[in-house]
């Protein structure tokens, strides 16, 4: 995926996991919101954009690391 350290790619795991609140792998605009509640949706738009490489509207644990990592 990455040439990311093992530990640095364990917090990003960490981050991913506590933003995912349904734990189905996958990062939705409403769970990025209740773990941000005070993100203006503009924020989020182009954050989305820039993270949602495939554009099917949630964010990949892949993607959240190509993102942040
Ligand atoms: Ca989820």
């Amino acid at each position: 995926m990455s040439d990311l350290s093992g530990e640095r790619l364990a917090e990003l795991r960490q981050a991913f996991d506590s933003i995912d609140a349904s734990g189905d792998g996958f990062i939705s605009e409403e769970e990025f919101l209740r773990h941000f509640p005070d993100l203006p949706a503009e924020a989020l738009g182009s954050l989305e954009e820039a993270a949602d490489a495939d554009g099917d509207g949630r964010i990949s644990f892949e993607e959240f690391v190509r993102l942040l990592g």
